[in-house]
């Protein structure tokens, strides 16, 4: 990509082959994770799709999925280019396929799940597990690889981020929040939690927050407000 301000910011800018690599993985991961909402077989289209390939009963909603996944991507290049310590937490409603899609690509789903493999056969497991009896649920749960808390409980991504980064000078913490878990009453409050900060004994917390527009299929608050009006408020 081209930068207009200045050299220093031109050598830190993507390059198109940069870009085009993170394209593709996030790609790859909505459809792994479009996958694990609505299929139960024919993991790689290789047939023409039919009804029974289909979950008869989908619990979860593609909603944030594609925001996650696209943060997860940009987060990893940074993390690599600048060998940062990060922790990535997911606030926002049914974000679970994303973070199973994104360790299942990077090779550790299937390190810790043998049987989820990185084939074929793994795959079909991987859809069909999601939100199924006996599998896993539609949230962050503890079985995801590296996972540290429970989620399925919105209003509580936004204090954790603060909680993960005291006392942990290294630390960066990319907090995801949703724009519906954002009414909530303990995420509302959350956004105070910044003053409890020290910026010499504590990491940093990196507020993004997903306005999607939608708490499932519902308007959001934050949605229905002006670009300024939101601003102010995040100023104030
Ligand atoms: C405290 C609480 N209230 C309600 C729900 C039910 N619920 C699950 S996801 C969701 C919508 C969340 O909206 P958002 O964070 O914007 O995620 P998106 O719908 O955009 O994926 C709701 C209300 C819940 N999980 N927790
Ligand atoms: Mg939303």
């Amino acid at each position: 990509m081209v930068s207009l301000i200045g050299s220093a910011i031109q050598q830190d800018a993507l390059t198109v082959e940069e870009l085009d690599k993170m394209n593709a993985y996030w790609r790859a991961t909505n459809y792994l994770s479009v996958g694990q909402i609505y299929l139960l077989d024919n993991p790689l289209l290789k047939e023409p799709l039919r009804l029974e390939h289909i979950k008869p009963r989908l619990l979860g909603h593609w909603g944030t999925t594609p925001g996650l996944n696209f943060i997860y991507v940009h987060c990893n290049r940074i993390i690599k280019k600048y060998d940062l310590n990060v922790i990535y937490i997911a606030g926002p409603g049914h974000g679970g396929p994303a973070l199973v899609a994104n360790t299942y690509l990077e090779g550790t789903y299937s390190e810790f799940y043998p049987n989820v493999s990185q084939d074929a056969e793994g795959m079909k497991r991987l859809f069909k597990q999601f939100s199924f009896p006996g599998g896993i649920p539609s949230h962050v749960a503890p079985e995801i690889p590296g996972s540290i808390h429970e989620g399925g409980e919105l209003g509580y991504s936004l204090v954790h981020a603060y909680g993960a980064a005291f006392d942990n000078p290294d630390l960066i913490v990319c907090c995801v929040i949703g724009d519906g878990e954002a009414e909530t009453g303990p995420l509302a409050a959350s956004w105070h939690s910044n003053k409890f900060l020290n910026p010499t004994h504590d990491g940093a917390v990196l507020p993004i927050l997903h306005l999607n527009g939608y708490k499932i299929a519902n308007p959001t608050i934050f949605a229905r407000m002006s670009d300024q009006e939101l601003e102010n408020l995040f100023i104030g």
